[in-house]
């Protein structure tokens, strides 16, 4: 199947699931353990640009990206390319055994991608936690210390040492303890619940007292951020708040390690969110769009504290698989080639201008926020800031029966997060928000006035 051929647009010839997901889902609930569940129960079959065609021929517009991941757009021609020939020549040596020029690549590609100047090197792994619990091992080794900080509302994947990293008890938590110790939690910025006027520089601060007065300063290996938090409720953090961090560490000895496993590669409207604010972290994890769909993730940091690490004491079977690497390349060039950066500032003026103004209608929507092509809505009882994770469920529920793939999120699931293929057509943009108004219109209209 040629899916350049699928076209850009939404068209529904079934009710959604339609008969054929239904049937695939009854076999699923015999088969698949229930613990992973779907946002939908809708059944690909085949994906271009920014739609997906279900099992039964409807054609869906997806806001989602596979939670951020094709952001090139479903079978970016450069990456089928590149992902059959590779597979023709070789799927696998495992680079620790016979290596391969792509995972090379790849690592020169990141270490001049990533935020500052300073010479830096790269390790491939296969998803982000993996990369994030190696970013924790790299920091430890390399600073002798132990105590790892994370913030309110993080979430940085659900291994054990991940989890532990990750705020929100359910789903992720639950029951799964014990978790790694040496973990600790301090307050994120998060401008709308923050108190009135709190600036950037205040509320790191605030998360500085608690480190130093909870773990100490020489008891912290590093301090580990989204620079905007993903599936915490795409919390853009007060400016300053992440360079005060930033600096805070530098001053102490602690590695500052980003996780833009989310946010980056032109999500936001920059290489990665660091950039926003020129901030240089001294790791950086990696994962999603890196590949193009295809599982891959790194960790990049300052060489100085990369080489720190004992030959042998990094790597896995599949981490930097060629076949995943030979994506990476694609989705890099791609994104250069296309501009996506561009792309996903002009995104978030599109839904800026269409969202927007319904806060004016509706005091259902308490907060419009997110940067470039990572742009959320916060829902909250009107006339409150209590979180409404009803009112969210059921606007993404409409969403989704109109062929409108949404996701939630947020600490407290009261947020509809929009983060779209950046190569979105501006048309196939349009119909996507105006579904998403209507849903909206239709669930809180009870509160318009
Ligand atoms: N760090 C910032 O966003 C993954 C998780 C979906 P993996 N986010 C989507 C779910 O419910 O499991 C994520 C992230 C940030 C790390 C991760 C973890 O990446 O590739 O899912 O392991």
């Amino acid at each position: 199947m040629d899916t350049s051929l699928i076209q850009q647009r939404r068209n529904l010839v079934t009710e959604l699931p339609g008969p054929n997901s239904k049937e695939l889902d009854r076999r699923r609930s015999a088969a698949v353990s229930p613990a992973v569940s779907s946002v939908l129960p809708v059944y690909v079959h085949e994906a271009s640009g920014a739609i997906l065609v279900d099992v039964d021929g409807n054609s869906l517009i997806d806001l989602g990206a596979g939670i951020a991941v094709v952001s090139v757009g479903h079978a970016a021609p450069a990456v089928v390319d590149a992902v059959q020939a590779q597979i023709g020549r070789f799927a696998h040596t495992c680079f620790m055994v016979s290596p391969y020029e792509a995972y090379v690549a790849v690592c020169e590609a990141l270490n001049t991608l990533a935020p500052g100047s300073e010479p830096k090197r790269t390790a491939l792994f296969n998803s982000g936690a993996e990369a994030v619990e190696n970013a924790v091992k790299i920091a430890r080794h390399v600073t002798g210390r132990q105590a790892v900080i994370a913030f309110d509302h993080a979430y940085h994947g659900r291994t054990n040492l991940t989890m532990s990293l990750t705020a929100k008890n359910m789903p992720y938590r639950d029951r799964f303890g014990p978790f790694a110790p040496e973990v600790y939690r301090v307050p994120m910025s998060y401008p709308y619940r923050d108190p009135d006027g709190m600036t950037g520089e205040q509320a790191a601060e605030r998360a500085i007292e608690q480190i130093e007065r909870h773990v100490g300063a020489d008891s912290v290996a590093c301090v580990l951020i989204e620079p905007i938090q993903g599936e915490g409720g795409f919390i853009v953090p007060a400016t300053g708040f992440l360079p005060a961090v930033a600096a805070w560490c530098r001053d102490h000895g602690v590695v500052f390690a980003a996780d833009e496993v989310q946010t980056g590669f032109c999500r936001t409207g920059d290489w990665f969110a660091c950039d926003f604010e020129g901030v240089v972290p001294d790791l950086m994890t990696t994962a999603k769009a890196l590949a193009g769909g295809m599982p891959l993730a790194a960790v990049t940091g300052r060489a100085d504290l990369m080489d720190a690490v004992h030959v042998g004491g990094l790597g896995g079977t599949y981490g930097g698989n060629p076949v995943a690497c030979a994506a990476a390349l694609a989705s890099i060039d791609t994104m250069k080639d296309q501009d996506l950066a561009e792309a996903a500032r002009r995104i978030g003026q599109t839904v800026t201008a269409r969202l927007g103004p319904l806060q004016a209608s509706h005091p259902g929507i308490g907060d419009v926020r997110g940067r470039g092509a990572m742009m959320a809505l916060e829902l909250v009882r009107p006339g409150t800031k209590e979180p409404d994770a009803e009112a969210a469920k059921r606007i993404a529920s409409a969403c989704h029966r109109a062929g409108v793939v949404v996701l939630s999120c947020g600490s407290y699931g009261n947020v509809i997060r929009l983060l779209p293929p950046l190569v979105i057509e501006e048309d196939l943009l349009g119909d996507g928000l105006d579904v998403l108004a209507g849903a909206i219109d239709e669930v809180l209209s009870g509160s318009a006035d």
